[in-house]
């Protein structure tokens, strides 16, 4: 009798910033799902991989304890459970595999507009509100600062005009929020980004190729978005210059044309975005007929 196929956990945001974009992602590696009655489960039809749907905090904890294989979610959340384990002496709790492109923001302290301490050097005890207690704790001891912080779950930003916390330290993405509450945005504690990790537990084998699968295909749909394939038309003795005007590029493939000796075609894969100024310098250099292309797919 054959063994059923083991299945792979992977723990994404069940309702919040992230959750579009990580079922796209999943979408983009192929995989094709039905989603439980309860919601909390999509249950994939065409790979033997699942979801769990979380809020984002117990996501580390659910890799952690190897409840499931993968996750995804932001690096402030990661960084903040790793503070967490690491004083409960878990030294490794998961293991980072990649930083994807989207949930761009950072954690930053904020100061009252008009008070007195515009500076984090500046500090002598005053109160910090924060949902990143731990992570900002970590900050002031290495940085040899004196603070007081406290803990909010939310609406951090309301803190100081409630007179609970002279300042903040809050995510930040347009600084829409902050300007809203008269609130000046300072130092940058930490740059975040959602990230894929996997449990710190070995594998077993029979779920390995499938978990490397996803892995990589995940990989392969980062490089893919931005990247373009560029075809054009080039003198032989501009090939230098040309390689040198594409940002990201690969060694170009360079191939003959029909009975045009000086001229070759060029197909290169950029890594990084094309700007109009970009192709009107390959034209300035002698390129023509050039051609900019999405990419698909991409296997490395
Ligand atoms: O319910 P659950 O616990 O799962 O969700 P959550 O409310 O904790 O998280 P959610 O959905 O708000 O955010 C999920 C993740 O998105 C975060 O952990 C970050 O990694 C990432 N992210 C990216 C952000 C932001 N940008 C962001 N701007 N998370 C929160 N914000 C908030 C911020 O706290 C502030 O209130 O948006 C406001 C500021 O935005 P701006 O644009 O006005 O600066
Ligand atoms: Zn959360």
């Amino acid at each position: 009798m054959s063994q059923p196929q083991a299945r792979i956990k992977i723990a994404i945001q069940k309702s919040g910033r992230l959750t579009e974009l990580c079922l796209e992602l999943l979408q983009q590696c192929g995989l094709k799902y039905s989603r439980g009655r309860d919601q909390l489960i999509g249950f994939g039809e065409n790979m033997p991989v699942d979801f769990l749907l979380v809020r984002d905090d117990d996501i580390p904890g659910l890799v952690r304890d190897d409840v499931c294989d993968l996750g995804i979610c932001g690096l402030n959340v990661l960084e903040e459970k790793r503070l967490e384990y690491q004083a409960a002496g878990v030294p490794e709790p998961f293991k980072m595999l990649q930083q994807l492109d989207f949930g761009h923001c950072r954690l930053a302290f904020a100061y009252p507009e008009g008070g007195d301490l515009k500076k984090i050097a500046a500090i002598k005890g005053e109160t910090i509100a924060t949902s990143y207690p731990l992570i900002v704790a970590d900050y002031l001891q290495r940085n040899g600062l004196q603070g007081s912080v406290v803990e909010f779950s939310g609406a951090v930003e309301i803190a100081p005009s409630l007179g609970r916390a002279e300042l903040i330290c809050d995510l930040v993405s347009s600084g829409a929020t902050l300007a809203a509450n008269r609130l000046i945005e300072g130092e940058t504690v930490l740059e975040s980004v959602a990230c894929l990790v996997q449990t710190p537990v070995k594998i077993p084998a029979e779920k390995t190729e499938w978990v490397n699968r996803l892995v990589e295909r995940i990989a392969g749909v980062q490089q893919v978005r931005g990247s373009k394939y560029i075809m054009m038309h080039a003198p032989r003795s501009a090939l230098t210059q040309i390689a040198a005007l594409l940002p990201g590029a690969e060694s170009p493939t360079v191939l003959p044309l029909d009975a045009v000796d000086d001229k070759v075609a060029v197909h290169v894969v950029c890594r990084e975005s094309i700007f109009w100024e970009t192709l009107e310098q390959l034209k300035a250099a002698g390129a023509s007929s050039i051609l900019v292309l999405p990419i698909e797919k991409m296997l490395a």
